[in-house]
Order: C-alpha cells, then sequence, then structure tokens
C-alpha cells in the first residue's frame, strides 16, 4: 500500500509537472501548437464543436486529413475527445464536407467562384441544427478551410456567426528548397536539409507529414525540392523513386513536387554529346526523362531552371535564347500538364553593363515568346535578395509573358538564422509597389495575380528556410517567415502586420500582453536591419561569398559584380550607383512615372537614394541634415533599434516558455552586438573614404578600420 502510495504521490508529482512540461517548447510545433485555449475559451466553444462530421464513404483523403487535423487540434485546445461521425448531423457539430454533398449543395454557399483551392466556413443550419459547415469544391478546399477554422479557435476567435471566404488569389505557391543531395543546404541555416536522400524511398521521415501539414495549412500546394545549382543525379531513376515516395507523402495534403534541373543533364547522365535545345536528340531525351518521371510521379508539377547563370549550363551555350531553352523543356511536360519555371535570375560577368539590368536585357526582347506552360520566375529586386530593392523592372515590363515572384524566406543578406528580421514588410513594400505598368494601380502583386494581362498562370516561390533543426527554421522568429510568405503567397495583398498579429497569436497563445508586444518587436525588425546594413539604398555590402557581416571595403575579387565597391561606388565627393541618364540609365527600364521619379534625386525616396543616385556627402537630404550626417545617424539608429527589440522582448519573460523565450533572448544578444559591428565596421570605412569625421555625439568604432577587415569567418554555415 506504502508503495501504491508512493507511486500515485510520484504519478501526482509528474502530471503536477506536466504544465511546466508543456512551458518549454522547443518549437517543432511551429505555428500548429495546439495548446489548452484560456478556460472561459474553451467553455463557450466546446459547445460549438460537438462533433465532426463528414462522409466517410467518399474516401477523400484530404478530407480524412483535414478530420484529423481538428480533431487533433479540438482535443489539444479545448481537451475533448471529440467524437466523429461519418454522417449523421448533430447540433453543434462541425460538418465537412465538397460541394458534390447533397446537404453542402442545399446550403447555396457561394463556392462557384472559388476555385478547386478555395473555401467557405460558415455558421449555418442542417436538418434543424446549428453547425459550423465547412466546405470547398474539392477535400483540398476543405482541408484549408479546416486549418482556417482551427486558425479561428487558436487566436480565440470562437465559432460563433462566422462567415468566411477565401480563395487563392495565385494558383503556384510554391518552396523552393536549395537542398543538395548531400544533404548540405545552399543559404540554409536551419541544420540539414530534410531530406534524408540516402534513406528514401524506403524510409518516411514522419517529418515529412508534418512539414506537409504545416504547408498546407498556409496554403503552399508544390515543393521544388532539389538546389537551383542542380545535379543531374536529381534526374536519375533511383532519384526520381526517392522523389516519387515523397510525393505519395505531401499529395494527400495538395502538395505537388517539382524538381530543378539541370540543363546539361543529357550530356551528364544521357551520353549525348549536346544539350542544344534545338537539337532532336535532346528533345528526344527530355520527352524520354518527362514521360519516365510521370510514370512514377504521375502529379509532378514539373521543373525549375537555373540557366546560364552564376556559371550554369544554359541554352545560351548553344546560341540559344531563353525562350527557346524553356519552350522545349515545355513542350516535354506539356502532355502530362506538366510546367517550367524558368528563372530571370541572370548576369555575366563579361557584360560591362550595370548588373541590376541585365536580366531585363535578356528577357524584354523575349516577352511573347515563352509557350503558355511557361512562367518566368523573377526575383523581388534586381540585385539579388537584399534588405531593401526597388522592385525588379520586369514586373509590368513583359505583358505576354506569365511572371512569377521569387522572394527569398531564408536569410542569407540579412543576419543568417540569429538576426530577428521579420520578412513580411519586405514582401508587402515589393508587392505593393506601383509599376504603372497599365496606369496608376498597376502594382506588382496585380501584375502577377495577372489582374493586368489575363495570365493563366500565376505564383510565388519562396526560398525555404527549413531544416533538421528541432524548431525548422533555426529560430522561432524566423518561423514567421515561412508563415507571412504563405499567407502573402495566398493573397499578395495580405498585410504584413497583420500576418504577425495572426502569427504571434497562434505561436505564443492569443495573450493581449503578448501579441502587440511581439507584432510591433517584428514590424519594427526590418528597417533596424536596413538601417545597420545598408541605409538610404545602399546595397550588397555583406562580406564574401556567404554574406555574414560587413565587407563595403572589399575591392580585390575577379568578378567586378563580387565586390562591394561595385555597388556603392564611394569616393572622395560621395556615394551611391548613379543609374540615371548620367549613369548607366537603369531608370529607363521602369514605366516613365516611375522612371521619372527615380532619375530625380528630389523624388527619389530617401530609401532608394544611393541605389539610384550617386550624392555627395555635403549635399542636403529631405531631413535638412548632410548625406554624411544623415548616413550616419541611420547606422546609429539601426543599433538603437535592436536594443529597443531586445528590451520589449525582455518584458515578455514572464508570458513565454523558457525555452523560446531564451533562444530568442541569445538570438537578440547577438544580434545587439552585430548591429554595433555593421555600424561601427562601415563608419570606420566610409570615413576614411569620405575624410570626414563622425558627426558631435556620435561613438566612434570601437576597432580601426584593419581590424575590421581583418575578420573572418571560415566556416560559415549556408555554403
Ligand atoms: C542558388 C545568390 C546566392 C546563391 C544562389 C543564387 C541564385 O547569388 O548567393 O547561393 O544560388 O543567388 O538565386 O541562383
Amino acid at each position: 500500500m506504502g508503495r501504491l502510495i508512493a507511486w500515485c504521490a510520484a504519478l501526482f508529482l509528474t502530471l503536477g509537472a506536466v504544465p511546466v512540461a508543456a512551458h518549454t517548447e522547443d518549437g517543432y510545433d511551429l505555428w500548429l501548437r495546439y495548446r489548452p485555449l484560456p478556460a472561459d475559451i474553451q467553455t463557450r466553444d466546446r459547445a460549438r464543436a460537438m462533433a465532426v462530421v463528414f462522409d466517410v464513404d467518399r474516401h477523400d483523403i484530404p478530407t480524412l486529413k483535414a478530420v484529423d487535423e481538428i480533431e487533433r487540434a479540438l482535443e489539444g485546445m479545448l481537451g475533448l475527445a471529440i467524437p466523429t461521425y461519418s454522417q449523421a448531423v448533430q447540433a453543434n457539430a462541425i460538418v465537412l464536407g465538397t460541394s458534390a454533398e447533397p446537404r453542402i449543395k442545399a446550403l447555396n454557399l457561394p463556392l462557384g467562384q472559388l476555385g478547386t483551392e478555395g473555401y467557405v466556413i460558415r455558421s449555418a443550419t442542417i436538418d434543424g441544427k446549428p453547425v459550423t459547415v465547412v466546405a470547398g469544391n474539392s477535400g483540398v478546399g476543405v482541408l484549408y478551410g479546416s486549418f482556417a477554422l482551427i486558425q479561428h479557435l487558436q487566436r480565440g476567435l470562437g465559432l460563433d456567426r462566422l462567415d468566411i471566404v477565401s480563395a487563392p488569389k495565385l494558383k503556384l505557391r510554391l518552396l523552393n528548397h536549395w537542398d543538395n543531395l548531400d544533404r548540405t543546404v545552399e543559404r540554409g541555416y536551419a541544420g540539414q536539409s530534410i531530406w534524408d536522400w540516402w534513406k528514401l524511398p524506403d524510409f518516411r521521415d514522419p517529418r515529412y507529414t508534418d512539414y506537409a501539414r504545416a504547408n498546407a495549412s498556409i496554403g503552399i500546394n508544390g515543393t521544388v525540392l532539389n538546389n537551383v545549382n542542380a545535379k543531374a543525379d536529381s534526374l536519375t531513376a533511383p532519384y526520381i523513386a526517392k522523389a516519387a515516395a515523397l510525393a505519395d507523402v505531401f499529395r494527400p495534403y495538395g502538395i505537388k513536387v517539382y524538381l530543378s534541373a539541370r540543363w546539361s543533364s543529357p550530356i551528364e547522365i544521357g551520353g549525348l554529346k549536346t544539350a542544344d535545345p534545338l537539337d532532336p536528340q535532346v528533345v528526344a531525351w527530355w520527352k524520354a526523362k518527362a514521360d519516365e518521371i510521370y510514370r512514377a510521379i504521375p502529379d509532378f508539377g514539373g521543373f525549375l531552371v537555373k540557366a546560364n547563370s552564376e556559371g550554369q549550363p544554359g541554352p545560351q551555350d548553344y546560341k540559344r535564347n531563353h525562350a527557346e531553352g524553356a519552350n522545349m523543356l515545355a513542350a516535354a511536360v506539356r502532355p502530362h500538364g506538366g510546367i517550367i519555371m524558368w528563372r530571370a535570375f541572370v548576369y555575366q560577368h563579361e557584360n560591362p553593363e550595370d548588373r541590376a539590368k541585365q536580366a531585363y536585357d535578356d528577357f524584354k526582347p523575349l516577352d511573347g515568346k515563352f509557350a503558355d506552360n511557361v512562367i518566368v520566375q523573377v526575383k523581388n529586386g534586381a540585385i539579388d535578395f537584399q534588405p531593401r530593392e526597388p522592385f525588379h523592372p520586369l514586373f509590368g515590363a513583359m505583358p505576354k509573358t506569365q511572371l512569377m515572384m521569387e522572394f527569398q524566406i531564408t536569410k542569407e543578406y540579412l543576419g543568417m538564422a540569429t538576426h530577428l528580421v521579420y520578412l513580411g514588410p519586405l514582401y508587402e513594400e515589393v508587392l505593393q509597389a506601383d509599376t504603372f505598368a497599365k496606369g496608376k494601380g498597376s502594382t506588382v502583386a496585380r501584375v502577377i495575380e495577372g489582374a493586368l494581362d489575363g495570365y493563366k498562370l500565376t505564383g510565388m516561390a519562396g526560398v525555404a528556410n527549413i531544416g533538421t533543426d528541432r524548431d525548422w527554421s533555426g529560430s522561432t522568429f524566423n518561423q514567421a517567415n515561412w508563415f507571412v510568405y504563405g499567407r502573402m503567397a495566398w493573397n499578395p495583398e495580405a498585410s504584413a502586420k497583420q500576418v504577425a498579429g495572426e502569427w504571434s497569436e497562434m505561436t505564443f497563445g492569443p495573450d493581449p500582453v503578448v501579441t502587440p508586444a511581439v507584432v510591433n518587436i517584428m514590424t519594427a525588425s526590418r528597417e533596424a536591419v536596413v538601417n545597420y546594413m545598408t541605409p538610404l539604398g545602399l546595397a550588397h555590402l555583406m562580406a564574401t561569398s556567404h554574406h555574414y557581416g560587413p565587407g563595403p571595403w572589399v575591392k580585390d575579387l575577379a568578378r567586378p559584380e563580387w565586390n562591394p565597391v561595385y555597388y556603392h561606388k564611394a569616393d572622395r565627393n560621395g556615394i551611391g550607383y548613379d543609374r540615371t541618364r548620367t549613369g548607366s540609365d537603369a531608370v529607363a527600364q521602369y514605366a516613365p512615372e516611375v522612371a521619372r521619379m527615380f532619375a530625380d534625386v528630389k523624388t527619389t525616396p530617401d530609401r532608394d537614394l544611393l541605389w539610384f543616385h550617386h550624392v555627395g556627402w555635403d549635399d542636403r537630404l529631405k531631413s535638412g541634415k548632410t548625406l554624411w550626417d544623415e548616413l550616419v545617424a541611420r547606422y546609429t539608429l539601426g543599433v538603437g533599434e535592436v536594443a529597443d527589440m531586445h528590451r520589449a522582448w525582455r518584458t515578455l519573460a514572464p508570458h513565454i516558455d523558457r525555452e523560446r523565450f531564451a533562444k530568442t533572448d541569445a538570438f537578440l544578444s547577438i544580434q545587439q552586438k552585430e548591429a554595433q559591428w555593421w555600424r561601427d565596421a562601415s563608419l570606420a570605412y566610409w570615413a576614411s573614404v569620405s575624410g570626414r569625421p563622425l558627426p558631435a555625439g556620435e561613438t566612434a568604432p570601437a576597432k580601426t578600420l584593419p581590424e575590421y577587415e581583418a575578420i573572418s569567418w571560415p566556416h560559415e554555415p549556408g555554403r
């Protein structure tokens, strides 16, 4: 008996420890945490979630996944083992179904305009009983709607009087993994690649399912598995079988698999002597390869191609253009319904032209030449995922060519894993930029939605920040970048601030103290990083190759555009790249309204100033300060903004579970130290070039310029 009491006491103590254990979270659950809601909310919501009802006889797999997810969520958040009924409608049940089901049809929901992926969530009455209906035109629509319903509950919004109608504005909502076959990840800062190619296809890591759940919960419907700097091996039979195993895991969640294709594969694995797109043997090889892939993966999405860029092979090696290359591949996948995503990220070091102009120069003349199952994938800016770039001039400039957006989610130029930088404002700024392609209001968002030019294919790609780290993305706040990417791919008009709030509520719980503080930190973070790294339109000042830390002094690398001095052009008189008529005239690549604004130093917003103009150190800016004084002030401001973010985070200590609190706290300490390093090293260099002293009141850099120049990171991640 004594032993029994001791055992019960031990059990009690263990269970008593549960709330504490529940507070030590490692981030694996992302925003799908489903932790118990506050007691009053639980009581309210339980009354509205008495059962989950669906038509099991339809064997619709995504709907079954939706049922699983709702059950998991309700059990976690409301503490109920919810009964599932296949058919009979219970009062206060959650009813899932497609428009093909009579009881859904009878409700006359506005499903007509929502396509295969949209959904309706509505408080309704079926057989005289009050219910919550989640309906779509397909099982995937039901799945998306179910995640939306769960998110509503997670955010404490309840199940009363619901009337939510949503459909994606873009067709392709893809992640691009820059994952290599040896599990390294190019520009990956969250561990190894989650694809365990060695053990595939036989071992399907359960993590693949959680990856699919997370993506489906934010509407992502495709994934490119391998690096755009591709190896031909990924198109060999063993790797096709491995990709097919992943496709099997993802299919129930509405996610298709795509592969990056290496242009020279016909030579490397096909034994041909050429990869010329007009060579009949090459054409036949790709056709046979496509047929082989579709036999293994009937719903294979298609290929992503990086060609004639940064040393990758491509059709220009055979004096063919990008359209000839893309269209040949497009013909190979067309019979199967596949597509080609052809990247416009091209520049050549032999080309003396401004790097920012080269993609436009290559692609603009090809407008109208691409097949209709090709979509050209354009990075958000003309250089390369900088903390801030003006929108890419190709948006709005190719009305007869389908264009999709490429954003980077991983933070290559933004402090890798440790700096807290919420990318929502960056995405929003680009998407809301007005191209003036068809008059005022021709935003980049509307271009990629096809609203201006009636594209058949539309899309967005995000370079993934996912790896084997327990928290998937290297930090809690990096998860928010995956999340907001999904939200903006679904709706390019979404508000970054609103999404930050949703993410916070789902990640830390609907806590009225936490949410506004977290949202403030997140929305301030992007401007902070711009200020301490590349203020006033500066760009590409990062250290060589890994792009971590400052390197504005670098000037002796083989290719001109590898050197930061190429981008800032600082000298004794001033700083900035003249892209007006007196310089490279890159402004002329924009519509006249935009070109006029950027061509005049007075109408160029400060944030883009040195991107477009070479400005004298003593010239006055809109603030009334000289450029030199303003530049110094911005760097100092950036450091202060990180300190503010850190202080704000520390006030949340009593509200956030220990592990996630401590990790973010430590990362913010790193960021504070490194923001200071960025400021001090940059100012030491700019002062040496400009010959100006720091304005009164500004603290001198802690080290000398040679000391900053000597800092190196030989074993950095992400290469
Ligand atoms: C995959 C930048 C990155 C490269 C990347 C390239 C691209 O240059 O530094 O790592 O290569 O962009 O987008 O193709």
